[in-house]
């Protein structure tokens, strides 16, 4: 394969790292969106890497290309609240004509991916609002209790290409501050257990394999979810920066084993602490795995609470964070 000549080209950008997520190796995905969606940088961003590793070519200079989820408003579109009864979460995107935007690409399987998780990287959600016709998505409220939530729309505008805009959403009430789990390399979920393997590193690509399995056999029958044996979003500690990265391989393509490994490429922005949340589908049921990694440097200081948060919380029972992955 010439995966590795593909991937120092996606590796010049941000924006170009995130679309690789999209059409990493050679799965043809029909939605794999061109790589670079905006020019209003130095062209000498784009089209240079493909002789060679270009790895070093954007650590100075990559500002322009933010990770998904900080904005609420790029490139014209904006992520809007709108009322909603009691239990229901509505929204619009509005375009860069101002009015609600109302065509959407599918992608995966749906127009919007709402994905919610609340700052201390607690609660996550992902779930499918249903479009009214003047614009205005609502959804039963996947917001799971006090506190500051980052809500994240996750959509591709007809015509256009994926944009992730993302907004603070506050549920009133008190805030039990839970601080983010030490990292490790297995966990569980509704009976199932599930292993990771691979660290990312900023900078490159890195594949990433979850397992699953349950009372001690593999999962060899994973239903397909949205186009995929599974998807998974990472959120960066700190800033809650979104990616949102697809398998390799997909359902029914003859050669994609049904679990119980499920492969990812992945490029991390920076070193640092990331919470892992791995949708997958096995009967009917959709179950979502977490994980906390560290890329980077890991003789940093170990991640801890948000400074900021009002209850001191020793990290009773999770051991020392920061070394604890092989
Ligand atoms: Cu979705």
């Amino acid at each position: 394969m010439n995966t590795a000549t593909k991937l120092s080209g996606f590796a010049l950008g941000l924006v170009a790292v995130f679309g690789a997520a999209y059409g990493i190796g050679n799965l043809a995905d029909p939605v794999a969106p061109a790589a670079e969606t905006r020019h209003d940088d130095t062209d000498s961003d784009h089209g240079a890497g493909d002789t060679g590793h270009g790895d070093e070519s954007q650590a100075g200079g990559a500002s322009a290309h933010l990770p998904g989820g900080l904005l609420v408003s790029e490139r014209g579109y904006t992520f809007q609240p709108a009322d909603a009864p009691a239990g229901q979460f509505a929204f619009r995107i509005t375009g860069p004509d101002g009015a609600p935007v109302t065509r959407f690409e599918v992608a995966h399987d749906k127009r919007m991916h709402l994905i919610v998780a609340r700052r201390d990287l607690s609660g996550f959600r992902h779930v499918h609002p249903e479009m009214a016709g003047d614009g205005t998505w609502r959804v039963a409220s996947p917001l799971g209790g006090p506190g500051v939530w980052r809500a994240f729309a996750d959509f591709t505008p007809e015509g256009g290409e994926p944009l992730t805009l993302g907004l603070d959403v506050t549920v009133p009430g008190e805030l039990t501050a839970r601080p983010l789990p030490a990292p490790a390399t297995s966990t569980t979920v509704d009976g199932y257990t599930v292993t990771l393997t691979g660290t990312p590193e900023p900078g490159r690509t890195n594949r990433l394999t979850l397992s699953v399995s349950r009372d001690g056999r593999p999962v060899t029958d994973l239903a397909p979810y949205l186009g995929a044996y599974g998807h998974l979003v990472a959120l960066r500690q700190g800033d809650l920066a979104y990616l949102h990265v697809h398998p390799e391989g997909t359902p029914g393509d003859g050669r994609t084993p049904a679990g119980p490994a499920i492969t990812f490429a992945a490029e991390v922005p920076s070193a640092g602490a990331y919470r892992l949340y791995l949708d997958f589908r096995h009967g009917d049921a959709v179950h979502t795995a977490e994980f906390t990694v560290l890329a980077g440097d890991r003789t940093a200081p170990a991640p801890a609470a948000p400074a900021s948060t009002t209850a001191p919380t020793p990290d009773a029972g999770h051991g020392t964070p920061g070394h604890g992955h092989s």
